[in-house]
């Protein structure tokens, strides 16, 4: 007897994949674009559809995370996986924040899109959606993107190429999963580990500002950030996280936003490898005025796991301690 066919979601969101060109452009559509390819996927799999929105990923913003959490949330019972497609723009922002809303997710979330529409001859739709679909019926619970044969943790995940194929990388961990004539070759090891029961978490603030460094920023822009009412703030720093403290003290007025109890974090500039504060006096002081390490997470996952921890209420005190810890695999512990 063969086995029954796994039960799969498609969660379609806009993006690419599912576009149309118009005279203002290429406009998202929603499932009727999939539809071919998705009935030849019926051969392999049992598929619902569920057309949730239909934008461009730049128009993605928390209000659709919340839209989506709650849809995987809701829906999952009964399935075994979910594929939400998804455009690559912002991508990885939902990916890394469904990591963090979906705690102990207990199946597998995958999302993916296409650099080029579904309706065009060479587009890498078809690849990329049935990726997807082969992680959702593989049984590794977690939140993941798929994209040019390659899975990674969706916490890990950065659009790295504006227009190739190849415009996802997983950053600072290794592949959860390859598509090879060999099938599906997952890399256990990357799997997120689960500890409780799912939960759905899906408060989130928009009182996050990201800050690129760049030599000689004026101090003055924090006290702009917090007039404007702004509680964290990630700064991509310069190397394992420097901030100048000569002509412009950076340092010191990162200090008085601290004790106005906001949240500072940095992370590196450099997309590979990790913060590292203690290595430089440039560092040190950062340190010492009470600003967070972001270790070798993404830009993406620590501006969302701060944008989580304030939706959810945690304490200055309590985002320090959250952010010493990996939630979903964000983090690489330093014993790795
Ligand atoms: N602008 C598109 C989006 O993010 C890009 C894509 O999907 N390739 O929705």
């Amino acid at each position: 007897m063969t086995d029954p066919k796994k039960k799969i979601l498609l969660i379609t969101t806009g993006g690419t994949i599912a576009s149309v060109s118009t005279k203002d452009g290429l406009v998202p559509a929603g499932s009727e674009i999939l539809a071919a390819e998705v009935e030849r996927l019926r051969d392999y799999y049992d598929i619902e559809v569920c057309d949730l929105m239909r934008l461009d990923s730049s128009n993605i913003q928390p209000e659709e995370w919340v839209k989506i959490a709650r849809c995987v949330f809701e829906r999952r019972k009964g399935l075994d996986g979910i594929v939400i497609t998804h455009g690559t723009d912002t991508m990885a922002y939902t990916s890394s924040i469904l990591s963090f809303m979906l705690k102990n997710i207990d199946l597998p979330v995958v999302l993916t899109g296409a650099q080029l529409p579904m309706r065009n001859p060479i587009s890498d739709a078809f690849d990329n959606l049935r990726t997807a679909f082969l992680m959702a019926a593989s049984g590794r619970a977690g939140v993941f993107v798929a994209f040019d044969r390659r899975v990674m943790l969706g916490c890990r995940a950065v659009k790295v190429r504006a227009e190739s194929f190849d415009a996802f990388e997983s950053v600072n961990r290794r592949y959860a999963a390859r598509v090879t004539t060999a099938g599906l070759v997952v890399d256990e090891s990357v799997l997120p580990q689960r500890q409780g029961e799912p939960m759905l978490c899906d408060r989130v603030s928009t009182e996050v500002f990201l800050v690129k460094l760049t030599p000689g920023l004026s101090p003055r822009v924090f006290d702009a950030l917090c007039a404007m009412g702004y509680r964290g703030i990630v700064v991509e720093a310069f190397g394992v996280g420097g901030m100048h403290f000569v002509h412009r003290d950076l340092a010191g007025k990162l200090r008085t936003l601290v004790e106005r109890g906001i949240s500072v974090v940095t992370c590196s500039q450099c997309l590979y490898d990790s913060s590292n504060l203690h290595l430089y006096e440039v560092g040190k002081k950062l340190l010492d005025v009470g600003v967070i390490q972001g270790y070798d997470m993404t830009t993406e996952a620590a501006v969302t796991k701060l944008m989580w921890a304030l939706g959810n209420g945690y304490t200055p005190a309590q985002i320090r301690d959250f952010f010493a810890e990996s939630a979903a695999g964000e983090i690489t512990p330093m014993n790795e």
